[in-house]
């Protein structure tokens, strides 16, 4: 039976005695080992009601048994559905809920909160723990460790990733078998991966950057991963003589920066440092190189299209820009009102196109049709431009979004919560420069007539709604928002009266 991701991603390393991922305490996991999980975890999502096409929704800590639920979707053919470790179960129920999920398995911590929110949606409810216990792993334990692939094509689903709205609704980008091999396949190419490589891993894996780019590019290639549960420089420091390259995003380099045991002989053994899912100051860039030798690779991506450019392997990695569109990916700048191409150079919106890009928004087609063009090219809503020599930079978004840490966070989001809080009349909320997470979250508060509003309150008001991520860093009470002639509220002009707040840049 012939099934695109499978056959690329896991298949070719049935029976490999070699390492695949190496734990935190030392612990190497082999891929046969790893395969064998992954068969089990397909039977038990079976035996668990689990059909082809059905979403799996998981919220689990980081762990090899986590990572073997996603192969294991791929394998039984079902649709994975990664969670934010950090989502509320308000928000858990709102994505279990829109996915009509069949399973959602959690960590064992959340069982008793989550099952409410499972029942009402009609999903059942194991669970999985860091540690690779809970009900679920029970439930695979004495299945056979093979399992007869599911045919899937090309074209089949495998993936929702929920990404939060301007509306401030999330929509599930539903990713294909296609979407997902093209662009690890355009990466391994790009990056030069082979299976010589040793990718130090300290990403969430619930995410694009760290599942698809790091985790699919490092098994197209039969490479190995040091699995760390999270960022912790301690960790990096430890690993990185035994890895050749590092994926992160710009606080893993700020965060390196700032500690003195990253030299030169620490890194040398690596060949491949990238960045990206939000913009890494030049100055980090230029500071990384002159500590350690090493350009930092740029590229830039989006749940809905996986990577659309990277700097250049080979050639200059030009500090500030997202270099080039890879490969299969085709690329152009438009003005946002016309769609009309802008003049070289000048800039507009980027828009993307090409296998990589996502089917659609799930259940949302008017969403959908909202976000691409008639010819197939999809409007990412970052501002850019592409120089003379091809390189692309982003400049900006014109949706309004921040990311903080390199995780997404939608204003509309957060201001509809604290517009229905007690005492408010209205809310803006605006990222603002900060030196560990690039932005961070404030909220502006206008009081309703008489209201007596403090931020412990406000804030203490939307805890439980709002994962923690979201929730601003600070809260600042005015009289009123700033608004421009049309009455529209000026958030340009309150990022620039708070930008100094968190002392970033
Ligand atoms: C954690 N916290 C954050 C945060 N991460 N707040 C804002 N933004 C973030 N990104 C909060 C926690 O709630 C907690 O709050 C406090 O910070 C400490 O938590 P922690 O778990 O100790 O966090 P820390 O180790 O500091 O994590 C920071 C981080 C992490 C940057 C290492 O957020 C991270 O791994 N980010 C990677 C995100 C990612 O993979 N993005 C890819 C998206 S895909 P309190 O108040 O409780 O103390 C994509 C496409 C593409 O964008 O192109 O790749
Ligand atoms: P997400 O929806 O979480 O996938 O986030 C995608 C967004 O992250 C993109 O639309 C960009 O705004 C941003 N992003 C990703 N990579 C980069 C980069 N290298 N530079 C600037 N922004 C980036």
């Amino acid at each position: 039976m012939s099934n695109t991701l499978y056959d690329a991603l896991f298949r070719p390393h049935a029976g490999s005695a070699g390492t695949f991922l190496i734990l935190r305490d030392g612990r190497e996991i082999s891929h046969a080992e790893f395969l064998a999980t992954v068969a089990r975890f397909a039977h038990a999502l079976r035996a668990n009601g689990v059909g082809i096409g059905d979403r799996v929704a998981l919220q689990a800590k980081k762990s090899p048994e986590a990572l073997a639920v996603y192969a294991a979707c791929v394998q039984a053919g079902a649709v994975f559905l990664p969670l934010n470790t950090a989502y509320t179960p308000a928000e858990v129920d709102y994505f279990v809920t829109d996915s009509g999920a069949t399973l959602l398995i959690a960590d064992g911590s959340s069982e008793a909160t989550l099952a409410p929110v499972a029942a009402m949606a009609g999903a059942k409810l194991l669970t999985l723990n860091g540690d690779g216990s809970g009900s679920f792993a029970e439930a695979a334990r004495d299945l056979p460790d093979d399992f007869p692939t599911v045919e899937r094509g090309a074209d089949d689903l495998a993936a929702f990733l929920y990404t939060s709205g301007t509306t401030g609704r999330s929509k599930g980008a539903m990713l294909t078998q296609d979407n997902l091999l093209s662009n690890a396949q355009a990466l391994v190419e790009a990056w030069r991966f082979t299976r010589e490589d040793v990718l130090l891993h300290a990403l969430p894996i619930f995410h694009t950057h760290g599942l698809f780019v790091a985790g699919n590019v490092t098994l197209l290639a039969g490479g190995a991963m040091i699995f760390l549960p999270a960022l912790d420089i301690d960790d990096l420091v430890a690993a990185l003589p035994r890895a050749t390259t590092m994926m992160g995003v710009p606080t893993f380099y700020t965060r390196l920066l700032a500690d003195e045991r990253l030299t030169r002989e620490l890194v040398s053994h690596i060949r491949l440092f990238v960045s990206g899912s939000a913009p890494l100051l030049a100055e980090t860039h230029v500071e990384f190189e002159g500590r350690t030798g090493h350009r930092i690779l740029e590229r830039y991506g989006m749940t809905e299209t996986n990577m659309n450019t990277t700097n250049p392997y080979d050639g200059e990695r030009r500090a500030g820009t997202v270099g080039f569109p890879l490969p299969g990916v085709e690329l152009r700048v438009c003005d946002p009102e016309t769609g009309e191409q802008v003049t070289p150079g000048a800039i507009g919106v980027i828009e993307v196109r090409g296998r990589n890009v996502f089917k659609g928004y799930w259940n949302m087609p008017e969403k959908t049709a909202a976000e691409f063009r008639p010819d197939g090219f999809f409007i990412t809503g970052d501002l850019g431009q592409v120089d003379a020599d091809g390189y692309v930079t982003i400049v900006g978004r014109a949706k309004d979004l921040i990311i903080a840490g390199g995780y997404n966070i939608y204003p509309k989001e957060v201001e509809m919560l604290l517009d229905g809080e007690p005492g408010v009349l209205e809310s803006a909320v605006i990222g603002v420069p900060h030196p560990d997470l690039g932005e961070a979250v404030v909220g502006v508060v206008t009081p309703r007539k008489g209201a007596d509003l403090d931020a412990e309150t406000l804030l203490a008001g939307i805890h439980d709604r709002l994962a923690r991520f979201k929730q601003p860093r600070r809260i600042v009470i005015v009289d009123e928002l700033p608004r421009n002639t049309m009455g529209k509220v000026q958030k340009n002009v309150l990022r620039e009266r708070y930008k100094g707040m968190f002392g970033g840049k």
